[in-house]
């Protein structure tokens, strides 16, 4: 318990929240030698779930089978079959941990779940992902075929954005649970370790936020630091218990959404009282979190593919038109609006030599010029972008409801020709749960605390517009290619005239 540590954490993302010495009461855990399979400790109430004499005694002879084959890697985690406990039916899995394999053993379904309906529910569900049309439509469907599996009162969908912070996307709920729909969150809501371990650990389950931790016991080895990345009952960081306490919340569970390999968001499930979710839903679950984020892939794709078609039409258009301009700055003076509309930018500028070319939104002269010598890259570099100007350019700040996106490319360094696109302020409003900096680490030395309020608290972010996407920081790169290529032709012409 971090509340007790002489070390006291000051950074959210210090916190070993992989080896914290116990589980949740609700299952049990064997320790075991990974090589002779003899239990050197637990934690539970094994006694009254399995046997009285558990300790120095093999598994296979506890759980009545044998463990092959046994798991090697990490986050390698194989179902063993149904274990009769002494009250219930348990089910049973294990994964390695270091030189131990340890099994955990919580209680089983109703046959019911395992039905033929139950299996058929999900390839339906597969199938209304495929049909939605847009992301938005998608996690829609998501949040909607996660609560009817699930039975949570209040499932979110929860996507990262750039600088981890996070925002839900989708959201379905009973009458008796508040919204959260299009809240943020702050990045430190959930630290980075904790973000690394859900790309491991897939499905977390805290059935009851009122548990108290039960201790790992052993007959003498030392078991306080096993790693218990892979587990199931692994116990919670009282902090984020603290958390949903604080948000009202008696269960959770947790979802990771997975895309090429990097957390995309989370499928958040709240109830208002305690709720378990069995080893086959939460396999469901883990099964279903991957058709929605392939789904996800393949939606961001098809947007993303429409955008750059739309882009390349346009650029070929305005490039056409190269051909019957004598000079760069006749094609500027003709086509500067529609250089700017192709990038959806307020404003265009060029700036070549002594010669300064300005179209809509710009600030004066005297400062894209200036902007320009700090934006100048050796040629044919990536373009810069950025949707925040003031923040790398302070210089920028008088004129940042003008500019404060800008994409700049440099065509030439020989005659110094940059060109740049603006785009003016735009005003966020963000909607987030709770005051981010009310509770932010004022004094280093403090103990951590989660945030108290969860009242929505709005916030004007200045200085900001618009990101430019992927496709559009391509095609500015695209377009100041073609202008090269271009006169890099001309040139060769009235040499060949010449000559
Ligand atoms: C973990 N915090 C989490 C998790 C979520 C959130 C979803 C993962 C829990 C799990 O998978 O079981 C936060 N819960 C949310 C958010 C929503 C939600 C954003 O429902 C939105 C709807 N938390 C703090 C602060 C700290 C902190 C200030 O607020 C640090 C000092 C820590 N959060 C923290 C830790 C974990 C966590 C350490 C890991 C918990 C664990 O897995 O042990």
């Amino acid at each position: 318990n971090i509340f007790g540590d002489p070390n006291i954490i000051t950074s959210c993302d210090q916190e070993p929240i992989h080896i914290p010495g116990s589980i949740q009461p609700h299952g049990i855990m064997l320790v075991a030698d990974a090589e002779t399979l003899q239990v050197v400790g637990g934690a539970g109430d094994i006694e009254g779930e399995l046997v009285k004499d558990w300790l120095g005694r093999p598994l296979p002879e506890l759980l009545l089978q044998e463990i092959t084959p046994r798991p090697q890697k990490p986050g390698e985690v194989h179902v063993l079959k149904r274990v009769h406990g002494r009250i219930n039916d348990l089910n049973a899995i294990c994964f390695r941990s270091g030189e131990h394999l340890v099994v955990e053993l919580d209680q089983a379904e109703d046959d019911v779940v395992l039905s033929s309906p139950f299996f058929a529910s999900l390839e339906v569900a597969g199938g209304l992902f495929e049909r939605t049309t847009n992301l938005e439509d998608l996690c829609q469907t998501g949040a909607e075929v996660f609560r009817d599996l699930t039975g949570y009162g209040r499932v979110m969908i929860y996507q990262f954005l750039d600088d981890d912070a996070g925002v839900v996307i989708a959201e379905s709920r009973d009458a008796s649970s508040s919204s959260f729909l299009r809240h943020h969150f702050p990045a430190s809501d959930i630290p980075r370790q904790a973000r690394a371990l859900y790309v491991r650990n897939k499905v977390r389950v805290i059935p009851d936020v009122h548990y108290q931790p039960a201790p790992l016991r052993s007959g003498g080895v030392d078991l306080s630091k096993l790693d218990l990345s892979d587990s199931i009952l692994r116990s919670v960081s009282p902090i984020h218990i603290q958390y949903l306490k604080n948000m009202e919340v008696a269960a959770s569970a947790s979802i990771s959404i997975i895309k090429d390999g990097l957390l995309w968001g989370l499928i958040a499930c709240h109830h208002h009282e305690p709720r378990e979710l069995p080893l086959s839903v939460r396999l469901a679950c883990q099964t279903l979190a991957s058709v929605l984020s392939q789904q996800i892939r393949s939606k961001e794709d098809a947007e993303r593919y429409k955008e750059r078609i739309r882009l390349r039409t346009q650029e070929d258009a305005v490039v056409s038109r190269l051909g019957s301009d004598r000079t760069l700055n006749e094609f500027f003076e003709r086509s500067g609006p529609e250089l700017a509309k192709l990038l959806n930018a307020d404003g265009f500028a060029a700036v070549q030599g002594k010669d300064t070319f300005l179209f809509g939104k710009c600030p004066d002269k005297i400062d894209v010029r200036a902007l320009a010598g700090w934006a100048k890259k050796p040629a044919a570099m990536h373009p810069l972008a950025t949707s925040s100007l003031a923040r790398h350019y302070p210089a920028a700040e008088p004129f940042q409801n003008l500019a404060s996106g800008l994409l700049a490319v440099t065509m030439s360094t020989e005659v110094p020709t940059i060109l740049l696109w603006f785009r003016a302020e735009h005003l966020e409003v963000i909607k987030w749960a709770g005051n981010p900096h009310k509770d932010g680490p004022a004094d280093p030395e403090a103990i951590l605390t989660p945030r108290a309020s969860f009242e929505a608290w709005t916030e004007n972010v200045r200085g900001r517009a618009r990101a430019w996407s992927h496709a559009e920081i391509e095609a500015a790169a695209r377009i100041v290619r073609l202008m090269l290529e271009h006169r890099n032709n001309q040139r060769l012409r009235e040499l060949n005239r010449e000559l």
